[in-house]
């Protein structure tokens, strides 16, 4: 029988020398495995006189301990290293500021940008915001908002409808979101405060109208409500919306179904040079549709016009987007152009606020 202090060393010798998890192995294997070096002296112990089989065997089971723990030890070694390697390679650099994510590449589109910006303001003068549905029915687009069945006033919207029902009634997508005030004042007693930003579809199509739009609303219900407060609010209103100490607000009179007096909105502005300055200059510019709510309005909602009043506006959102941001195609607004939205959209983390200025 071969020397087993000689072979012990030359096991132990392949062990120190192999250089990763697999050449390890593979000595394991050659020398315990079930073909093995060690395996096979093992059994030849059968064959051996019972003195020399007790004496060879206990040589042979130290001899396996000390391979298994040389075997231990450079696995030990060797997963250390594995370690070190792979904490090199997959090092953070926990100091470097964060850029390059997806949240700082990501754009918010000019028209949610202003939504943003007017609730900003109006949730500064105590509005909250409220939605409703686009599919809208007949009585919540026209007839509780004083558009008498067959009256021409229902022309002005071109109005898309949906399939006729059984009954021949039919809904429509809502042309202006005044069905949420209206939903709003069924539901609840007054006072109301709120704004209504959303979609909006009429069937129109040019250079200034996209089929769909979006318009934000608003509507205050009190007692003792006068034109005076309208005009204070849309003020204020617009000078913050166009960052500018005060602005010049022309009242046009005017017609709605909904409300009574109408007016229609300007402010006074400046167009020379290619660009529009507000707050200064001989130009007007039409922002807006106001007015008292109709006594008929609030009838139609089971308020007493005797009690309670209204003022009401509407504003449309990707016109005043265009105004103060200046993209000059109102269909670029709806191509989903990446390029378009890298160049006129805003950061998403730079939420609009009163405190650090709207659009900065
Ligand atoms: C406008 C202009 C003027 C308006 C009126 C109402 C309601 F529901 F109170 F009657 N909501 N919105 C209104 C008034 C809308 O948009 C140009």
């Amino acid at each position: 029988m071969q020397d087993l202090s000689e072979l012990e060393a030359e096991l132990v010798a392949a062990v120190d020398a192999a250089d990763g998890p697999e050449a390890l192995d593979a000595v394991r294997v050659a020398a315990l495995g079930k073909k093995g070096r060690l395996t096979e002296l093992m059994k030849g112990l059968g064959a051996l006189d019972p003195d020399a089989r007790r004496e060879t065997g206990a040589r042979l089971n130290t001899l396996r301990d000390r391979v298994a723990e040389a075997l231990a030890a450079r696995k030990a070694v060797l997963d250390a290293a594995a370690l070190d390697i792979r904490l090199e390679a997959e090092r953070v650099d926990i100091t470097l500021s964060p850029t390059a994510d997806p949240l700082s590449q990501g754009r918010i589109h000019p028209v949610a940008q202003v939504i943003d910006e007017v609730t900003a303001i109006f949730g500064a003068m105590g509005f909250t915001v409220a939605e409703g549905p686009d599919i809208e029915d007949d009585f919540h687009n026209f007839t509780a908002l004083n558009f008498p069945p067959g009256h021409p006033a229902r022309e002005m919207h071109d109005t898309f409808f949906l399939r006729p029902h059984e009954d021949g009634t039919r809904n429509l997508l809502r042309t202006h979101t005044s069905p949420v005030q209206i939903r709003t004042m069924l539901a609840g007693p007054p006072p109301h405060r709120l704004i209504i930003p959303g979609r909006t579809y009429r069937c129109d199509s040019d250079q200034t109208h996209t089929p769909m739009f979006h318009q934000v609303e608003g509507l205050v219900i009190d007692r003792n409500i006068h034109m005076g407060h309208l005009k204070g609010c849309l003020e204020s209103f617009a000078a913050a919306f166009f960052e500018v100490e005060k602005v010049e607000m022309r009242f046009r009179p005017s017609f709605f179904p909904f409300t009574e007096p109408s007016a229609e909105v300007d402010i006074r502005c400046n167009r020379k040079g290619g660009e529009i300055r507000f707050g200064e200059g001989d130009d007007w510019l039409e922002i807006l549709g106001s007015g008292m709510v109709h006594p008929n309005v609030l009838r139609n909602c089971g308020l007493d016009p005797e009690e309670w009043q209204g003022f009401a506006f509407g504003m449309g959102l990707d016109r005043i987007a265009m105004l103060k941001y200046g993209p000059p195609d109102l269909r670029a607004f709806f191509d989903g152009d990446l390029r378009w939205l890298r160049h006129y959209g805003f950061g998403a983390l730079d939420w609009p606020n009163l405190a650090t200025g709207l659009s900065r």
